[in-house]
């Protein structure tokens, strides 16, 4: 019922290949999310997530045999780019698209784990800082993390949230948890996959925007 469960993620397989295109379908669906966060404030996180999804994807239609997993994408740009490489294609966009994803999921667990500020119990400030300082903090300059910290304030309260990943329908607050909980499961072992991925490929790179 819910926007997430909607397009809940496929499960990877034993050898942790993820198949592009089902990876691309799942993602793809996620920039309009941003949409139910009735602020503006967000439009350039909905561009750049739209921006690496476009470019992953264009890899993949110029060739969806060559590169029918995530792997083969990396394993074959490595060889194309050579010293640029992994600064470059897709791979540069997975590396970025991976951090926001890792993002939403460190998210979703802490709300799903009831974490809440005492002091502001229907704020999700607590829970967005978490996951911003778990996946993406090191990977901003101050600039960016000023701006951090400006879209933190046009953040949705806590039920505005749960609304708005339950299609801006009402619905019972444990409900809306227990199906977060579920999304989770494929999507926590998939952004896992990918990361395991970059750090097997030494394909991680740690320089600040
Ligand atoms: C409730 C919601 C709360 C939201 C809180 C917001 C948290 C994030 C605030 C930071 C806003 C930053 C916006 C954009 C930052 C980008 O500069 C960085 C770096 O972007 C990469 O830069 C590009 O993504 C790359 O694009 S590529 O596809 O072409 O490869 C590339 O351009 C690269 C630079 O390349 S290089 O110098 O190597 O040549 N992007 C990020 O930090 C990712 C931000 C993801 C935020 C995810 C938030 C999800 C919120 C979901 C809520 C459920």
């Amino acid at each position: 019922m819910t926007l997430l469960l909607d397009n809940q993620f496929p499960p990877i397989p034993e050898n942790k290949e993820i198949d592009t295109k089902g990876f691309l379908e799942s993602v793809s669906h996620l920039p309009s999310f941003f949409d139910c966060l009735g602020s503006k404030v967000f439009a350039p996180i909905k561009a750049d997530i739209n921006g690496n999804i476009t470019k992953i994807k264009a890899v993949y239609d110029s060739d969806p045999v060559k590169f029918e997993t995530l792997q083969q994408i990396l394993l074959a740009e490595k060889s194309i780019h050579g010293s640029e490489w992994p600064k470059a294609g897709a791979t540069l966009a997975l590396m970025w698209l991976k951090r926001g994803l890792r993002f939403i999921q460190i998210l979703l667990e802490s709300l799903a784990d009831g974490e809440r500020d005492d002091n502001n119990p229907i704020l999700i400030r607590i829970n967005i800082t978490k996951a911003y300082d778990q996946a993406l903090k090191s990977y901003h300059g101050w600039i960016v993390q000023k701006v951090f910290k400006a879209a933190l304030f046009a953040a949705p309260c806590r039920s505005d949230f749960l609304k708005a990943l339950s299609k801006n329908q009402e619905v019972a607050e444990e409900d809306c948890l227990s199906k977060v909980r579920q999304f989770l499961i494929n999507f926590t072992a998939t952004v896992d996959a990918i990361y395991e991925m970059y750090y097997t490929m030494n394909a991680e790179l740690d320089y600040q925007v």
